[in-house]
Order: C-alpha cells, then structure tokens, then sequence
C-alpha cells in the first residue's frame, strides 16, 4: 500500500513537471513601482502625434508675447479630417493639441477669456478647433489629448492669484467638453516677459508652488480620471529629457519624482529615469518633424529625411520610451505636402523593417522556468500575447532563452519586451547569435522595459540566444522578435566651406547623383567625383546608389546663401578678437565664446567685404557641451559703412534653451556689406555668450 502510494505521488510529481501545475506555482510578485492600467495602456499607444497651431503660424513666430491680435488667425482651409487622417495612415495611435500655447490664445470659445477664436475672422467666430479635432479623431479612431500651457503670456492675472483660478477654469472647460482626453500635457518653459493685459513686462513664478499641483491633479482626476497628465509636478509621465527625440539606450521607467519635486534632480536624469525611483513615470520622447515646432515656410526643406525619423523610432519607442511627433500645421490650417509625403514614406519604411519575422517557427527554450509551469513556460515569448510571459523561479536573476532555428535564419533586428506590470526588472543583457556552429555576441545592453528593438549587424544563425545576466528579481519576459530588415542606403553628407568648396560623402564604394537647381536627383543627374565650387547661393541635392542595387538613398537637401569667402569680424565690443572668425567660417562646430569678464549687451560687427542684399540673418548656436551659453533677447542692424547703422529686427530667440537650433530672422530686403548682431540676454541670465556661426539669406 505504502509503495502503491509513493508511486501515485511520484507520478504527479513526474506529470507536474512536463505539465506544469499552474496551482502550484506561485505567480511572481511586483518589484519596485508598477504602472496604472492606464499606465499600461498609453505607453501601448508607442507613436502619436502633436500638433502645434496658434497665432504664431500667423506670426511667424515660435513663442508669442500674447499682444497678438485673434483678427489674424484666419486660417483658409482649415480641416481637421486631413491631420487625423495623415496621422492615421502613418501609423500614430492619438493626436495632443496645443489648445493654448504661451502667447495665451485659445482655439476653443473659451467662456472664461476673449482671447479665442470667438474674436477671429475664422468662420466668423464660430468655429472651435478642438471640437473639430475631437471629432476628427473618433472618426479616425485616434485618441484625442490636449496640451494647456501653464505660461500665458496674455492674461493679465499671470502670476498672480487670479490666474490660478482661470487656468483650472479652463482646464476643467477642456477636460469636460469635449470627450475623452488621453495625456494632458504641462509643458516646463514658464515665466518671462510678456503683455500680460498690457502690463509689458517680466514676470517670475515658482512652477512648483505657484499652481499646487497636488490639488490640480487632485481636479483633474476627479474631471476626468482616464487622463494621463505630462509633465509638470506629480506627473504620470515624464519628459525626456531633450526635444531631439531621444530617450537613452539604459531607460528605466522607475524615477525619483520626489528627489525632483525636491529639486535634486537634474532634467538630463529623464533621458535615463532611476534604476531606484520609487514611482512609474514612463518616459516621452516629443520631437518636431521640422526643425521648429510652429509652421514656417523657410522650413519647407527641413521636414525630416526618412532615415532620421526611423532613427528616431529607434532610440524613442526603441528605447522603453513613447514617441510625441510634432507636425506643424501651416497658415491654411493643414499638414503640408511635404509632411505627409515624408510620413508616408516613413510608415511604409517601418511596415518593411519589421515585415520578416523570423523567430516565430523557432524552437523555445529557458535555462530555468519557474516551478518548471507551462504558465511560465519560454515559448510564452514567442504567443503573440502581451499577458503571457517567460518567468525564472524567484532565486534566479541571471538566464538565458534560446531560439533554435530549423535551418540558418538570416536576421538584424531584436525585440524584446518585458512583463511591466509587475516591474521594470532587466538591468543587463545580451544577444548571442550561433553561427557556422560558433557562439558570436551581437548585442550587449542594459534595460529592456515595455519594449527595446536592437540593431545589430546581419547574421545568418542556427540559434539566438538572449542571456539576461542581471535582473532586480526574476526576469519576466513576454515578447521576443527578430527580424530580418532590407538593407537601406545612407543619405549622402553634403558640405560647403567658408570659400564655396562643396564635398560630398556617402559610403564606401556608393556612387553619388546631384543636383544644383533644387529638382530630385536621379540616376541620370551628374555624378559627383570630386569637390566643386559653388559661391553662390544654391540648393544642393544628393543621392547614393549602390552599384547593381534597385533602390538609391533618399535625396539629402542643403541650402546655402552666398560663401563667405570675404567675411571677417571687425570688432567685439569690449574684448580682443582672439577666435572672433570662429562665427564666419562656416564650420558651426568651431565656436567663438565672450570672454567671462565682458558684460551684456554685446555687438559683434561683422563685414562680408562686398554690398549684398539680404532679407534675414542666421544664428547657430553652440551644439555641443554643457554651457551653450545661448543668446535669448538681441538686435540686429544693416550698414552700407559702418557709420550709420539700420535696425532691422528686434526680439527673443523663441525656446531656444529646449531647442537650440538654426534660428532665422526676416525682415525686408536690404542692401548692405556690414552687419551687426547686439546680444542683449542670455537665456540662463549671465553675460557669457557663445555663437556657432551666424549668417544671411
Ligand atoms: C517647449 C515649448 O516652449 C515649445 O514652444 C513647444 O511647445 C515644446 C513642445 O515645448 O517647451
């Protein structure tokens, strides 16, 4: 009997362990903070889109100082079914409005405010963007969100106590209204100069105190308790950290908001979060396709190539972070052509790279499965289903899963996601390729998150192998990709020196096709061989084609005004000239800094040693180091003489800290061979400024 009874135990044993006993496994338990379910849902979103629309595609402008009149939105063709359905074929799962920006204009009949659309000429004052756009989105089954700045540079109650009272009006307005609102976005830039009700002048506000977040948040959940909210304060997600469009390889969900409510966190963390943040606060990555995040024609050349926005897709949603894309919309109240074709081409450059998976008729295994569970099973990884996954037993934090292939298996891309909702677990990793009988590491990294797609090179495999070698606690893995992705063609570098020489660059044994007149090269366009003069100004376009393959690269576009062969620095004031020509060499990576003992305002005298005639000038800042000692408020003056001297523009160089790019100035034609720029302020209040390079158009 007693043997007949260890026996029937020993077959249970046995079953359990081919079977799996869910029963008697105990499900893993969270590590550190975990994500809400709406958490959960809105990092799934992975890519939507932001539209930036107000008085300042009108204007011209990227900030405006709220003394804008609303007659001049007036938008000819304004239609809110075209952005949905742009952002729909290209794949974004949501669009976020701004309703209302710095300059304090609201594209909603706001009941609180005149300063609406209800005052432009724009369907006589009837219409309501954001309606429109809520509407849209159901339409195109997009979810709908919306971004309220914090800085109004209109109202004449900002930073004071009355304001407080508006902004929530408002926001409950926007919450209450108009449907379901996904994220609610809280964007930092805040304080400064501004109307103001007509006030003109600086106003200061501490943004941690001044709008107690805790009871606004405290609002809004009870407004709408399926709004995420962005930013600022007690947030839900946090911001990435740059406007480029990059989240760091090592991307932890975790974060230590408190230590940054504190302070004591410096806004470069968000591009990593913290391995020991005590809450979930998901990184989003916002990004403009265009250089700035307003519609401006200058720009129309600048809508990001293909290849950028798929590297942006790589080190944002790549990278355990979500993806904000920014597409401005112009003065007819629509997403220019050249944005949509740009789009299309990069969702269709996304449906390619990821058309071929290879793992999913691979065999399965884990060095260590816990409770030896079909529930925890490795094959989990490979289901489709984002609520299974492959899990270790709790002792152990170091494991590997193998694929074994049928046959060789060519493949360059790995995705890997991770179980969330108990925790962000995987601090190390790598990849593991069998090739020719060999084991070849092709990938060595740190964080996984919900979700991180590697690049790695092309390899024809027997097996993979991911070996995770460090984990918080027993790693939970639900999804493992790999995919085989077309090799694409880099875009050729094109380059031009301060005295016209044009180099060309592409890869290694590419030929490259170019243009001077701005039409698309071709294969039947001239083949460049060598460098080239060009003084004058000019649009370069330039493709790479590799021999004996269908496709060449996409056209890379470079604009120049005229070469400034004859350009020198006449004078600094207050200083020696030292690397002064640094500004006109061409090169925005050889820099000119002030020295620290010279003190605000600046002029910089120039000559570009002939008369030209000029309707702009051009300002690059520092790109790279820690001080880039940006210039925010300046004057910029014409001469034929150097005696008598011309104002021709006056103002700030809009959000230039979050953004430092190229930045443009127009104003009438002019003829003129000297130029000078007056630094008035700089963008953190000191005196020290840098330049890059500055120019005309
Ligand atoms: C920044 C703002 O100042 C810009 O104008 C833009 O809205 C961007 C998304 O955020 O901080």
């Amino acid at each position: 009997m007693k043997i007949l009874k260890t026996k029937l135990l020993l077959v249970i044993l046995v079953a359990c362990t081919f079977l799996g006993c869910k029963e008697n496994v105990q499900p893993p338990k969270a590590v550190g903070p975990v994500p809400t379910q709406k958490q959960i849902e809105w990092q799934e979103m992975e890519r939507y889109a932001f539209i930036h629309f107000t008085t300042n595609t009108f204007t011209n402008k990227e900030w405006g100082f709220g003394d804008e009149s609303p007659t001049i939105f007036n938008p000819t063709q304004l239609d809110c079914r075209q952005w949905a359905r742009i952002v729909k074929e290209a794949g974004l799962t949501g669009i976020i409005l701004t309703a209302k920006h710095h300059d304090g204009f609201c594209l909603w009949p706001s009941k609180y405010t005149d300063h609406s659309v209800e005052q432009s000429p724009w369907k006589d004052g009837t219409g309501d963007v954001v309606r429109e756009l809520s509407e849209a989105c159901k339409e195109f089954d997009l979810k709908f969100g919306l971004y309220l700045s914090p800085w109004d540079r209109n109202h004449p109650e900002y930073g004071r106590d009355g304001y407080i009272k508006y902004f929530r009006n408002q926001l409950q307005e926007l919450l209450t209204s108009y449907g379901e609102v996904f994220e609610m976005w809280f964007d930092g830039a805040n304080g400064g100069t501004g109307y103001y009700g007509g006030a003109n002048e600086r106003r200061k506000i501490n943004t941690l105190t001044y709008y107690d977040w805790d009871e606004t948040y405290r609002l809004i959940r009870e407004w709408s308790p399926k709004t995420l909210v962005w930013g600022i304060g007690p947030a839900e997600a946090r911001w990435i950290g740059n406007e480029h469009g990059e989240a760091n390889p090592t991307n932890w969900s975790p974060y230590r908001q408190k230590d940054r409510l504190a302070g004591k966190v410096h806004y470069k963390e968000n591009m990593t979060g913290h391995e020991d943040g005590e809450k979930w606060v998901p990184g989003e990555a916002d990004v403009s396709i265009r250089p700035g995040w307003f519609y401006h024609k200058v720009e129309d050349e600048k809508v990001k190539s293909v290849e950028r926005l798929m590297e942006i897709y790589y080190h944002t949603v790549g990278r355990n972070a979500t993806l904000l894309l920014n597409l401005p919309v112009d003065r007819r109240g629509l997403i220019h052509e050249i944005d949509e074709a740009r789009l299309k081409a990069w969702a269709k450059a996304i449906k390619q790279e990821f058309q071929t998976e290879v793992l999913a008729n691979s065999k399965a295994s884990a060095t260590d499965v816990r409770g030896n569970s079909k529930t925890y099973a490795a094959k989990n990884v490979l289901d489709n289903d984002k609520n299974t996954y492959w899990a270790t037993n709790d002792s152990v934090t170091a494991a590997s899963l193998t694929f074994e292939f049928k046959q060789p298996t060519t493949l360059n891309r790995v995705l890997l996601q991770e179980y969330i909702a108990l925790g962000q677990r995987v601090r190390k990793f790598n990849v593991a390729a069998q090739v020719n009988g060999k084991w070849e590491t092709i990938a060595e990294q740190t964080t996984i998150g919900y979700k991180r797609i590697l690049k790695t090179k092309r390899v024809e495999a027997t097996a993979l192998r991911i070996n995770i070698s460090s984990s918080k606690a027993c790693p939970l893995i639900s999804n493992v990709k790999a995919y085989n992705a077309p090799l694409t063609i880099k875009a050729p570098s094109i380059k031009r020196d301060k005295k016209g020489l044009v180099t060309i660059n592409a890869a290694e044994g590419e030929e490259i096709f170019y243009t001077t007149d701005g039409n698309e090269p071709t294969l039947a366009s001239k083949k460049y061989t060598e460098p080239f003069q060009f003084s004058n100004a000019v649009v370069i376009k330039a493709i790479a084609h590799h021999k004996g393959e269908k496709n060449s690269s996409e056209a890379s576009t470079a604009k120049y005004g005229k070469a400034k062969a004859k350009w020198s620095v006449v004078s600094v004031s207050g200083e020696q000239l030292g690397s002064a020509n640094n500004m006109v060499d061409s090169n925005p990576q050889s820099i000119w800094t002030s020295n620290k003992k010279n003190k605000l305002p600046l002029s910089i005298v120039i000559d570009m040693g002939e008369m030209q005639t000029i309707k702009g000038f051009t300002y690059m800042p520092r790109q790279i180091g820690n001080g880039l000692n940006l210039i925010s408020g300046y004057a910029f003056y014409t001469s034929s003489n150097k005696r008598n001297w011309k104002k021709q523009s006056e103002g700030e160089f809009s959000n230039i800290l979050n953004n430092p790019i190229l930045q443009r100035k127009h104003f009438s034609a002019t003829k003129a061979r000297y130029i000078k720029l007056v630094a008035k302020s700089q963008v953190s209040g000191g005196n020290r400024i840098s330049i890059g390079e500055i120019g005309v158009e």
